[in-house]
């Protein structure tokens, strides 16, 4: 059955107001980890000197132990998205205890969000793990070898403001570098309710 008129009028008003809409402001501030500034690394170190070293303006880190971290570019991060990535590790010649950690975080907020995604390269995490947390809680954890493209986190539970982290915890006591992990290129998923929200509103206006 051919398409009346008005329905098309409404599915063209649809289309048009559906590419007018703003992207609107970015779920997660700086989510491939591309703006670098110098700075002081949780190992103590000064990044200044060190064109391939920074650190992700903003975000911001804790850590408990002897694990180390910073943004980095060039041919050994191999960065998803843009220049730089975000690398964690553990630090050389130091031994590492259970419950050791370091993680980048920053308040998001959260409210009409689906699933965070993410890429990660992993290597060498037979005693400790990568983790993506949400008020303190893993809800993605990983350790195998290799480049993991797209890895998801369900957040639709999740309304308001939270606090979201990356990072790299110890499983047992070790000595030596171990975990080396490169985050990229975090991405928000959110347009089923949009979608949902424009049909809706532009539907009521001829009703
Ligand atoms: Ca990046």
């Amino acid at each position: 059955m051919p398409e009346s008129p008005r329905r098309l009028a409404l599915m063209t008003l649809v289309v048009f107001i559906a590419l007018a809409l703003p992207a609107g402001a970015e779920v997660i501030q700086n989510p491939s980890f591309e703006l670098e500034s110098d700075g002081i690394l949780p190992n103590g170190y000064d990044t200044s000197g060190n064109s391939d070293w920074g650190l992700p303006d903003l975000w911001t880190w804790r850590d408990v132990g002897l694990c180390n971290g910073h943004g980095i570019r060039g041919y050994q991060a191999n960065p998803t998205d843009g220049q730089w990535c975000l690398y964690m590790f553990t630090m050389t010649q130091r031994t590492h205890q259970p419950g050791d950690f370091l993680e980048w975080y920053q308040d998001v907020d959260l409210t009409d969000v689906e699933q965070i995604l993410f890429d990660v390269r992993l290597y060498n995490h037979n005693q400790t793990r990568a983790y993506f947390a949400v008020d303190g809680e893993s809800l993605w954890t990983g350790h195998e070898d290799g480049l993991h493209i797209g890895e998801s986190v369900p957040v639709s539970q999740y309304t308001g403001v939270h606090q979201i982290a990356v990072g790299i915890v110890v499983l047992a006591q070790f000595e030596g570098v171990r975990g080396s992990t490169y985050w990229d290129n975090l991405r928000t998923i959110t347009i089923v309710a949009t979608e949902a929200s424009s049909w809706s509103r532009v539907k009521s206006l001829f009703e």
